[in-house]
């Protein structure tokens, strides 16, 4: 059931194929095209990793440039050979090979060389084992509850786990965490005996696909497990205990991956309360996970939760590189910071976290989240590749041009050795996995990009529709359709020119744009009735644009030459400015969100005419959600528009109803 419904449902094999080398990985790739029941019974096909070439096979295969978990896909006129210099990269080779067999591609004279662009390719569950009463529940979870807990325990039944890590080997990813960053009482026994056993079976699950398994550690854990009265990192016992604990893990996991770690943020306790750095407490850790490989993911979502917001001076989007820059170069080898994309949290548009590039000497791993939190829910259709396209492409100057958040993110511009890209999962037990049918496309999409960035958004979409779809043309055009215009649609309707926060306090879903205003959360509009926009320029406003590099800094920090699409973010503009764009920001705002409402009409018009040539189920979950997206559009467009209108007393142009 878990697969009839997602880009691994052809069943198109091989007929005639060979697996060399005996591993738990080759294991899997044997399973793997055991399964197949359409087989395609033209050539020879080799699955072989470099080491188990003969010299005749090798001296073909010697002048490929070939990287730890990258392969070679070729066709040498006797058969066609998948290698890898690991047995996991033959893994990815084979899943290259299906999808292209799938996708009706040409093999004959293949030869292609693919190596993944970031070393840390992860995915982060934000799932819970208890937490009151949302047993197994996902924290910012759309697609049903976890596929690791229920019940207060870890599921007995561990099949959808392995269905799917054969989905994350599908698309690359090599690292994951299974629980919450927020870690609960139960949870923080993950790491003990009690629970170890079953983590291990799910690690050895996860292994045989190529995937490491991580853990979120509760920085309490000394106090609340040991019933210790500190978890100061400096305090020897608190050191030597976190020691124990994980020689422990490695005891029953050998290639434990290492710790997630959100401390100091949101209530979660952290190294704060003893008065120590970001970098004690991550360093402690990075100590006790040394000797066996271990990595340290140090979030750095760390900002003042307790804002008062007749305080303006106080600006959230500063937080993170206010409190990390200054620790830069304090880090061990094995910690690395993980940075969010922006400085707010995973709003429509934001503008890139100036910490990326900021620090030169620290690693670093850019976080972006696939479950829809700000983006509709997998309610809405809002296809989030060509948003991270644009981030990756972002120009930061950090070292002159071309240091893009790209070679940030996999450690080339400074030479960092570790380094990647992670995401929190839109995954969950609900049977298509993501809820919303094209919400499935921002999970491959996700894979696909990280590992190869340079992939376009219209050429993922592509893949990910014949995959799933099959190859009618109409579909391909329809579906593709929809999904490239999802995101601006959704940013239409929502909160353009990256205004941020209107959404309904703690559900974020829907609108209400004065939830956050006079909250703690730091994150406000200050709209009135002169404007709206938050100044964080140098001259009048909180500072902010200087933690860029130039020409940035400059590009920011003028309301002139500040990309309108960023522009309430930099600056407090009144609604008579004009944009570069031509328009009046009040004009702008009326036709933005007259505008997403009529997308979505037609995303529904569209859709409707796929009636019988895709599976129904597909058909009808999609259909539903639209309809649910366009009442949510109008809701948006109606309150926002009539606010705004209430707020400037500016009447729209066109006259179109405003209530
Ligand atoms: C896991 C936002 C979300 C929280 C999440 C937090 C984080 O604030 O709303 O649900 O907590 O980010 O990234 O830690």
């Amino acid at each position: 059931m878990a697969y009839d419904s997602c880009w691994l449902s052809s069943k198109v094999g091989l007929a005639n194929f060979e697996v060399r080398g005996e591993t738990p990985i080759t294991e899997t790739i044997n399973d793997e095209l055991n399964q197949k029941t359409e087989l395609v019974d033209a050539k020879k096909f080799i699955f072989s990793t470099f080491e188990n070439l003969s010299d005749a096979e090798k001296s073909i295969f010697d002048s490929f440039e070939i990287k730890d978990e990258g392969y070679v896909i070729k066709d040498t006129g006797v058969a066609v050979y998948v290698v890898g210099m690991q047995d996991k990269g033959v893994l990815y080779g084979m899943f290259h090979l299906l999808r292209l067999l799938a996708q009706k591609l040409e093999l004959v004279g293949i030869e292609l060389v693919e190596n993944p662009y970031n070393d840390i390719r992860m995915l982060n569950h934000w799932d819970n084992m208890d937490e009151k009463d949302h047993m197994g529940s996902v924290e910012r979870g759309y697609a049903g509850n976890s596929i690791f807990f229920e019940n207060c325990a870890i599921v007995k039944d561990k099949r959808r786990i392995k269905d799917y890590a054969r989905l994350l080997a599908s698309i690359g990813i090599n690292s994951v965490s299974i629980n919450n960053v927020n870690v609960h009482a139960l949870e923080s026994k993950l790491i003990t005996k009690e629970l170890l056993p079953e983590v291990a079976e799910i690690a050895e699950i996860f292994r045989k696909y190529g995937v490491t398994l991580f853990l979120s550690v509760n920085y309490a854990s000394p106090i609340t497990l040991a019933g210790m009265d500190t978890s100061d990192p400096l305090d020897e016992n608190v050191k030597a205990w976190w020691k124990k604990q994980l020689a422990e893990v490695y005891d029953f996991i050998p290639d434990f991956g290492g710790v997630v770690v959100k401390a100091d943020s949101e209530g979660r306790p952290g190294p704060f309360t003893y008065g120590r750095t970001h970098a004690d407490g991550a360093n402690m850790l990075a100590e006790a996970l040394a000797p066996y490989g271990g990595l340290v993911f140090w979030r750095c979502f760390v900002y003042n939760c307790q804002q008062d917001w007749r305080d303006r001076k106080t600006d959230r989007a500063r937080a993170a590189y206010d409190h990390f820059m200054p620790l830069d170069g304090t880090f061990l080898d094995n910690v690395v910071l993980q940075i969010k994309n922006g400085p707010i949290d995973f709003q429509v548009r934001e503008p890139l976290s100036p910490l990326l590039g900021g620090m030169t000497s620290t690693n670093q791993i850019l976080e972006f989240q696939v479950t829809q939190e700000y983006l509709g829910h997998s309610k809405d259709a809002c296809f989030i590749i060509p948003q991270w396209k644009e981030y990756f492409d972002f120009d930061t100057y950090a070292k002159g041009s071309g240091s893009t958040i790209n070679k940030i993110a996999n450690g080339s511009l400074y030479g960092r050795q570790h380094s990647g890209v992670v995401a929190v999962a839109n995954i969950g037990n609900d049977a298509n996995w993501t809820g919303h049918k094209l919400a499935q496309a921002n999970f491959y999409g996700y894979g696909r990009l990280i590992w190869n960035p340079s992939l376009t958004a219209e050429e993922i979409a592509t893949e990910w529709i014949q995959l799933t779809f099959g190859h009618e043309g109409k579909v391909l055009e329809i579906v593709k359709n929809v999904l490239l215009d999802s995101w601006p649609t959704y940013e239409k309707y929502t909160a353009p020119l990256s205004v941020g926060f209107m959404v309904q306090p703690h559900l974020h879903y829907g609108v209400n744009i004065d939830g956050y205003e006079y909250s703690k959360w730091g994150t406000y509009h200050f709209a009135d009735c002169n404007g709206v926009g938050v100044d964080r320029t140098k001259v009048t406003g909180t500072g902010y644009t200087h933690q860029y590099f130039e020409p940035n800094i400059a590009l920011y920090e003028n309301i002139e030459t500040c990309p309108d699409e960023l522009l309430l973010f930099f600056h407090f503009a009144p609604y008579t400015h004009i944009l570069q764009s031509g328009k009046t920001l009040i004009q702008h705002i009326y036709d933005t969100h007259f505008e997403g409402v009529i997308d979505v009409e037609n995303f529904i018009k569209k859709w409707d005419k796929l009636e019988g040539l895709i599976d129904v189920e597909s058909f009808t979950n999609v259909k539903d959600r639209l309809h649910l997206q366009l009442a949510n559009a109008k809701e948006w467009r109606d309150q926002i528009n009539t606010y705004f209108y209430r707020k400037s007393g500016i009447a729209d142009l066109h006259g179109r109803k405003i209530y």
